[in-house]
C-alpha cells in the first residue's frame, strides 16, 4: 500500500521539478542489513572478524541480526513499492558468492537472483554495488588490498556476478567509497581490517583502483549496454586561512583527487604522487595499470555527507591517522547544525561539489548514490517516527541538488542513504540512517515521517513549495 501523503496530487503546485526520467532511489549495503552471515555457504568477511574484536564496534554489535534482510527481502521490496522507489541500490556480498574468495557458491548468487527478480516484478530498477567493504577474510589473510592479487580475485568475482545478473541489473558500481577501504581500513584501522600502516593504505588505494578497472572490463564483457561506474565519497574541502592551504590541498588530494583523477583522467595527480612518494605510490604502478584504471565509465556515483574545513596540523598525533603525510590535520567546525554523528549539515556543500565535478571532470553523468543523516529516532507511543530533522536534511539537500541541475550539472538520480536502519559500521546499530525504522529485537519495520515525505517527492518528481 502506498505511503504517499494524501495531500500529494498531480494538480498540486510543485516548487522544484526534477527532469523527466530522474532516478529516485534508496541504497543499502550487504553487511549492514543482510544478517544470515553463516547460512547458504557464506564465510567470514573482514567485518565479521573485526566485529569480534573487543571494543572495535560500539556495543559489541555484529552483522547479526542486521535487518534480517536476507530472509525478509520480499517484505522489504514491498516497502520500497509503498514508497514508490524507482530504483534500489544494494551491494553484493563477495563472501556469499565466492566464500573465502574461492570457487563460486551458487546458493550465494541465488539470493541476489531472487532479489533482482523481486525488484523487477515490483517495477523497481536494481542497481548493484559489487564491493561495499565485505572482503572475504581469507583474502585478507593473504594480504587483503595490500596484495595486487586481490584485484585479480575481485575481477573473477565480478565475472561471476555479472554473468549471472547482467541481463537484469540496471546500473553497476564497482566499489563503494574506496577511501574508506584504504584509509579507514589500513591507515587508521578504525574500520576492518583494522590495520594501522600508511604504506599499507597507499598500496590498498592502488590495488582498489586496479580492481575497479579490471571490474569495469568484466562488466563490459557481460553487460555491454548497462551503465557502469564507481561510487566515491567526495567532500568539498576549504582551508581556514592561507596558512592552511597546503594542508587543504593534501586533504583534497587524499580524499578526492587520488580516486577521481586515475578513474576519470587515467593518471594520479602529480602533487599526490609527490606527497605519497615516501609511501611508495609510484612504485606500485605497473605498465598498463593506469589505462586499465582509466577504462571509461558511464557515470560517477557521488556519496555526499558534509564539507571539510581544514586547518594545518599543530602537533603530530599519537594515534594512527587516516591523513597520510598530513597527520594531525584539523577539521574545524563552521558553526552549522550537526547530525548525531557530529557531521555538519551543509546542503550548499552538495551544490559546490556537483559544480566542481561539472567543471573539472566535464561530460560525466552523475548520480548521488548516497546522502542522508543519522538522528536518534524512536517509535513514539502512537507508533509513529517523527524524524523532522531527517526530513529537513533531505529537503535541504534535494534543493541543493536542484540548484546544481539548474546550473547545468548532468545529475541523473538520487539514492537516499539508507532504506533501512542498519549496522553503521564501528558505530553499531545505535546510529540510525534509515527512511524505515528497524527494531533490531523484533525486526518490526516502521515507515518514518521522512519516508512518507520522500514518497511524496517521488510521486511529484519534485519538491513541494517551501
Ligand atoms: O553507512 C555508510 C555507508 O556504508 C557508506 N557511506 C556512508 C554511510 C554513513 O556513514
Amino acid at each position: 500500500m502506498s505511503v504517499v501523503p494524501s495531500s500529494v496530487s498531480s494538480q498540486e503546485s510543485v516548487s522544484l521539478r526534477f527532469p523527466t526520467g530522474f532516478v529516485w532511489g534508496a541504497a543499502t549495503a550487504s553487511f549492514q542489513i543482510e544478517g544470515a552471515t553463516t547460512v547458504d555457504g557464506r564465510t567470514d568477511s573482514i567485518w565479521d572478524e573485526f566485529c569480534r574484536r573487543p571494543g572495535a564496534v560500539a556495543n559489541g554489535d555484529t552483522g547479526e541480526p542486521g535487518a534480517d534482510h536476507y530472509r525478509r527481502y520480499q517484505a522489504d521490496v514491498d516497502l520500497m513499492t509503498s514508497l514508490g522507489l524507482g530504483a534500489y541500490r544494494f551491494s553484493v556480498a563477495w563472501p556469499r558468492v565466492r566464500p573465502d574468495g574461492g570457487a563460486v557458491n551458487p546458493a550465494g548468487l541465488d539470493f541476489y537472483d531472487r532479489l533482482v527478480d523481486a525488484l523487477l516484478a515490483a517495477g523497481i530498477s536494481p542497481w548493484a554495488t559489487l564491493y561495499h567493504w565485505d572482503l572475504p577474510q581469507a583474502l585478507e589473510e593473504a594480504g587483503g588490498w595490500t596484495s595486487r592479487d586481490t584485484a585479480y580475485r575481485f575481477a573473477d568475482y565480478v565475472d561471476s556476478v555479472v554473468e549471472r545478473l547482467g541481463d537484469r541489473v540496471a546500473g553497476w558500481l564497482t566499489l563503494n567509497e574506496p577511501w574508506c577501504s584504504a584509509f579507514a581500513g589500513y591507515a587508521s584501522g578504525r574500520h576492518a581490517p583494522g590495520v594501522a600502516s600508511p604504506t599499507a593504505a597507499v598500496s590498498a588505494v592502488h590495488h582498489l583502483l586496479l580492481a575497479h578497472g579490471l571490474g569495469m572490463e568484466r562488466i563490459r564483457a557481460h553487460a555491454p549496454g548497462t551503465p557502469a561506474g564507481i561510487t566515491l565519497n567526495l567532500f568539498p574541502v576549504a582551508a581556514v586561512s592561507p596558512a592552511d592551504e597546503d594542508a587543504a590541498r593534501r586533504v583534497d588530494g587524499l580524499q578526492n583527487r587520488i580516486f577521481l583523477d586515475p578513474v576519470l583522467r587515467g593518471a594520479y595527480p602529480d602533487d599526490v604522487l609527490m606527497d605519497l612518494a615516501p609511501y611508495g605510490l609510484a612504485g606500485l604502478v605497473r605498465d598498463g595499470d593506469m589505462a586499465t584504471i582509466g577504462t571509461p565509465v558511464d557515470m560517477l556515483g557521488v556519496n555526499y555527507y558534509r564539507p571539510l574545513l581544514v586547518a594545518a596540523p599543530l602537533v603530530s598525533p599519537d594515534e594512527p591517522s587516516e591523513w597520510v603525510g598530513v597527520e594531525g590535520v584539523r577539521f574545524l567546525p563552521s558553526g552549522l547544525p550537526r547530525t548525531e554523528l557530529g557531521w555538519e549539515v551543509s546542503p550548499a556543500g552538495l551544490t559546490d561539489l556537483l559544480l566542481r565535478l561539472r567543471d573539472e571532470y566535464p561530460r560525466l553523468p552523475l548520480y548521488i548514490t548516497e546522502n542522508g543523516a543519522a538522528y536518534p529516532d524512536a517509535v513514539g507511543p502512537d507508533g509513529q517516527v517523527r524524524d523532522t530533522d531527517r526530513l529537513a536534511y533531505l529537503d535541504g539537500h534535494l534543493r541543493a541538488a536542484h540548484a546544481a541541475l539548474r546550473q547545468g550539472v548532468d545529475l541523473r538520480g538520487y539514492f537516499c542513504w539508507s532504506l533501512l536502519d542498519n549496522l553503521e559500521w564501528a558505530e553499531g546499530y545505535a546510529k540510525r540512517f534509515g527512511l524505515v525504522h528497524v527494531d533490531f529485537e523484533t525486526q518490526a519495520r516502521t515507515v518514518k515521517e521522512s519516508a512518507r515525505w520522500y514518497a511524496g517527492v517521488i510521486a511529484r518528481n519534485g519538491l513541494p513549495a517551501a
